[in-house]
C-alpha cells in the first residue's frame, strides 16, 4: 500500500494526494447517499398507497381499468379469489417502455397500443400476490389476491 501511495509521475509530481474534508462533509455526502439508496428502494419496490378493489360484474367477472402513465394506476389491485378477472389497460403513455405489459405468473404479455384499451382476461386466481410489469420490469404494478 505504501508504495502505491509513494507513486510518482515521471516529473516527480504525486500521481494524487490525499485532501483532506471535515468529518461532518463526509458523513453529510454518507448520509446523502444512503437517504438516495432508501428513495430508490421504495419507489421500485415500496408499496405506493392503498389496493384500488376491482369491480364486480357478470357471473363474478371482477373488472378494473388500469391507466399507463409514467406508471400503472392504480398500480395495486385487490381482487377476490376464485373469480375471472378482466383488466383493461388504458395507455397514455407514448414512451416505448410501457407499451407491452407481462403478467409472468400466467406466462402472458399484452402489446399496449398508444391510446388504446386493450384488455387482458385472467382465470379465477388462489389467494396471493401476482406481480405485473412492464417489458423492461421497470414499471410495476401488483393483483393483491385476497
Ligand atoms: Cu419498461
Amino acid at each position: 500500500m505504501s508504495s502505491l501511495l509513494a507513486a510518482v509521475a515521471s516529473n516527480g509530481e504525486p500521481l494524487w494526494r490525499t485532501i483532506q474534508q471535515p468529518l461532518a462533509l463526509k458523513l453529510a455526502v454518507a448520509a446523502g447517499g444512503l437517504a438516495l439508496i432508501a428513495a430508490q428502494l421504495w419507489w421500485f419496490l415500496g408499496r405506493h398507497g392503498h389496493a384500488a378493489v376491482a369491480s364486480e360484474g357478470e357471473r363474478g367477472l371482477q373488472e378494473i381499468t388500469i391507466t399507463v402513465d409514467g406508471g400503472y394506476s392504480p398500480a395495486r389491485i385487490r381482487l377476490k379469489a376464485g373469480q375471472p378477472v378482466r383488466l383493461t389497460f388504458h395507455r397514455l403513455d407514448p414512451s416505448s417502455c410501457v407499451a407491452q405489459v407481462i403478467v409472468p405468473d400466467f406466462r402472458r404479455s399484452l402489446d399496449l397500443p398508444l391510446n388504446g384499451r386493450t384488455s387482458l382476461e385472467l382465470p379465477a386466481m388462489q389467494p396471493g400476490e401476482y406481480p405485473f410489469h412492464c417489458g423492461m420490469a421497470m414499471v410495476r404494478g401488483v393483483l393483491e389476491v385476497v
